[in-house]
């Protein structure tokens, strides 16, 4: 039995992983540590029996050392970040703030708890790194791996690539046990409307335009969300303590045929799916009209990575890890998502964030 200690777990990927944890090791006790900033949500973690649920923010030291006494963890697992790399565009401070302190400061707590008073607690810390730490490939260039320079050309990737460093040295000076994963883009249930596929979806059922940076052919990896903590699972249970471990979902798009198949995909429920032109009537697919027609291309993100994709071998051949889901089912399962729940997102879409996006969105 381990006592878990979840950072940002009522975010997008802290939700999915709290809620596969709770459902597959229902033994195990789980905190959720989340500041709930406008990324996080609460109320994604309805249902979720047995959970304590604290808010409270990663860079408060003595809350952080308060947690890992009272609730004896031994496992922490760190999600919580600022993750939206045109908001590290336009704002990098909260980036450094909560990327790179709050790592530390983590990382400084759970030295404190775990190793200086000398108690021998059988320990880990994961940490939730991105492939964005890479850079950006070519399109002939071989997919990203453990052993690949780090490159971050965001202030988004670079706060990510400070805290991987960070969370390398606590284990070389330390010896603090720690594990690191850099995943590729994940997609599923409960993502936040400002990434690329629930914004697009949202936005094609809003009849709002659907805005394609530069020319769409950046190419991205995309990684089913329950892969993703699957694979964080195999890594915390039998991965090798001082390790990096990629995870990919082994499918890699341009942006433009993602867009297209969230639109026929669309396009296809709402033709064996009349009720739906009621419940979203300025969707084109509620008058039989392609969704694609709100396709619109607008001005690139400053500094635009090309081409992501991770080479998940050592994960595969160590770990047994192996993405279970293909893209057009995963894809299909979240448009569906997202039809079903409507109060969630318009709910998670509050004043501020309609008034950001509206900002940042104008055509
Ligand atoms: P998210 O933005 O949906 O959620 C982040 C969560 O962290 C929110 O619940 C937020 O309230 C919480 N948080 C932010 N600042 C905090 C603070 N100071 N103290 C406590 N909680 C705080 O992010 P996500 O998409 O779920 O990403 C989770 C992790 O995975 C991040 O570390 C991100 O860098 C990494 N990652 C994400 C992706 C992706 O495709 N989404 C890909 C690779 C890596
Ligand atoms: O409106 C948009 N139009 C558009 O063309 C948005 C929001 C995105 N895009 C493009 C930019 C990217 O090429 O789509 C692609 C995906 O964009 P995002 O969803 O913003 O993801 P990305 O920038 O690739 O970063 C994601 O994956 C790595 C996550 O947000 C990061 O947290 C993660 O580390």
């Amino acid at each position: 039995m381990a006592n878990l200690l979840v950072t940002g777990g009522a975010g997008f990927i802290g939700v999915n992983f709290v809620r596969y944890w709770r459902r597959s090791f229902p033994q195990d006790a789980v905190v959720v540590l989340d500041a709930l900033t406008y990324a996080g949500n609460a109320a994604s973690l309805d249902g979720v029996t047995e959970i304590h649920f604290e808010k409270g923010d990663i860079r408060d030291y003595d809350l952080v050392v308060r947690l890992l006494d009272e609730r004896a963890i031994d496992t922490v697992v760190h999600f919580a970040a600022e993750s939206h790399v045109d908001r590290s565009i336009r704002g990098p401070d909260a980036f450094i703030d909560t990327n790179v302190v709050g790592t530390h400061v983590l990382l400084k707590a759970a030295k404190a708890v775990w190793l200086d008073r000398g108690t021998g607690r059988p320990h880990r810390f994961h940490h939730v790194s991105t492939d964005e730490v890479f850079g950006s490939l070519a399109s002939d260039d071989p997919a990203f791996s453990e052993t690949t320079r780090y490159q971050p050309n965001s202030p988004y990737s670079a706060s990510k690539a400070a805290s991987d460093h960070l969370v390398h040295a606590y284990h070389h000076t330390y010896g603090l046990q720690v594990t690191t994963s850099n995943c590729s883009n994940n997609y599923g249930p409960y993502q936040f409307p400002e990434k690329l596929i629930p914004l697009f979806i949202i936005n094609a059922l809003l009849g709002k335009p659907l805005p394609i940076y530069g020319d769409g052919g950046n190419v991205r990896d995309w990684l089913h969300v329950e892969d993703h903590c699957r694979g964080i699972e195999r890594i915390l249970h039998v991965g090798r303590v001082g390790e990096c471990y990629n995870i990919g979902g082994g499918e890699e798009l341009p942006n433009l045929a993602v867009i297209d198949r969230i639109c026929t995909t669309l396009d296809d429920i709402f033709a064996v799916r009349p009720d739906l032109a009621k419940q979203f009537p300025s969707a084109p697919a509620a008058t039989g009209k392609p969704s694609a027609g709100l396709k619109s291309y607008v001005a690139d993100r400053k500094g635009h990575d090309r081409r992501y994709a991770i080479d998940h071998a050592k994960i595969q051949r160590e770990l047994g890890y192996e993405p279970l889901h293909d893209f057009s089912r995963g894809l299909h399962e979240t448009v569906q998502w997202y039809l079903d729940h409507e109060p969630w997102w318009r709910s998670v879409m509050d004043g501020s964030y309609r008034d950001w996006l509206a900002k940042n969105y104008a055509f």
